[in-house]
């Protein structure tokens, strides 16, 4: 059984015009004129000193065919790519055997699936979602949260909330496997810091559109066995996904912590600003974290494509996998790491 429980205990510890009737905001957007703003002009394919376009491609952390599959489906019929990546990220959130994401995903160590979940569309607009429980699909609640509400970030039973007033079905995510693991975990209950190198589902998928735009999606159900109301990396816009359209996108997977203290997909997107390729900044952005803190038995790893369709992926830890769809063939290939095996 995959556990996801790299946690060190003691070091780890949230309307546009016609949606203004929406919760009742808009004297609140008369004082901020600026909450009601939200960037819908098409945004031309700017690229850093070339005009090449580059071919549209899907790229995730860790071994996703099936997420691949329907990404691809969606970005065949020339999808947006914030359609790809929200398409491909609900296989696995939808999937019981997969432990780590949306339906079947491993309880806190109160026994409840608490869902973190953030997506980036081109235009820089971004949606995410926190504790959010009984909700399958996170990711689609975070692309409401970015397109219905004027907010980023809806967490817990505000999420909730927001989500069955926008039409999401109510239901239980705790499997009878993921409840016999926590019954089990409960025998000792012990956070150990465990090298995380096991299988691991939470996905972060970057997309670039047959227009040539860039988005993202990241969807976890975080740390197994987590300390009830910790929320990670995963749903943190900068920490477990950024995207900025004219240079490119990232997304982190690993040990939540480690990743939020460096900002490291925001890093990562700035270093490829600065003209590192993607794979240098992958590794750039791991090492800063190798620096600082404490990396021995954690595992974090970063991928990332850059605007003219080039892609990174680095990990602290050997064991880190990515899936890569490029020109209808998919392939899951070994990350590099900084440790070796
Ligand atoms: C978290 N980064 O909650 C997530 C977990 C993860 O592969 O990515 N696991 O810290």
């Amino acid at each position: 059984m995959p556990l996801v429980n790299s946690f060190i205990l003691g070091r780890n510890p949230y309307f546009m015009v016609n949606r203004r009737r929406f919760l009742g905001l808009g004297p609140l957007i008369g004082l901020f004129p600026s909450l009601a703003f939200r960037s819908t002009q098409p945004q031309p394919v700017t690229t850093t000193g070339t005009t090449a376009q580059p071919g549209p491609l899907v790229i995730s952390t860790w071994k996703q065919p099936k997420a691949h599959a329907a990404a691809q489906a969606v970005l065949e019929q020339g999808k947006r790519a914030i359609d790809i990546v929200e398409a491909g990220v609900r296989v696995p959130e939808a999937d019981p055997n997969d432990t780590s994401v949306g339906y079947g995903g491993l309880p806190d160590r109160d026994g409840r699936v608490t869902l973190d979940a953030c997506i980036m569309d081109e235009h820089g607009n971004a949606g995410s979602v926190t504790y959010l429980e009984n909700i399958m699909h996170a990711i689609s609640v975070a692309r409401a949260v970015m397109e219905k509400t004027p907010h980023v970030m809806l967490s817990g039973e505000g999420a909730q909330k927001f989500a069955l007033a926008s039409g999401f079905k109510k239901e239980n995510l705790l499997t009878p496997s993921a409840k016999a693991a926590w019954q089990n975990w409960l025998k000792t209950a012990k956070y150990k810091p465990v090298i995380n190198i096991e299988r691991h589902d939470t996905i972060g998928m970057l997309a670039i559109d047959k227009a040539g735009n860039i988005s993202g999606a990241c969807t976890t159900s975080g740390l197994a066995f987590k300390m009830n109301g910790r929320v990670g990396d995963s749903p943190i816009i900068g920490a477990g996904l950024f995207v900025d359209n004219e240079i490119g996108g990232a997304c982190a997977t690993g040990l939540g912590e480690l990743v939020m203290r460096t900002c490291g997909s925001f890093l990562v997107v700035e270093l490829m600003r600065q003209g590192r390729t993607p794979q240098q900044a992958c590794e750039e952005a791991a090492l800063r974290i190798v620096k600082k803190q404490d990396y021995k038995d954690i595992q974090v790893g970063f991928i990332a494509v850059n605007k003219q369709g080039e892609t990174g992926a680095y990990s602290i830890q050997p064991g880190f996998n990515y899936t890569l769809t490029q020109n209808g063939q998919t392939q899951v290939t070994d990350a590099r790491s900084y440790l070796k095996k």
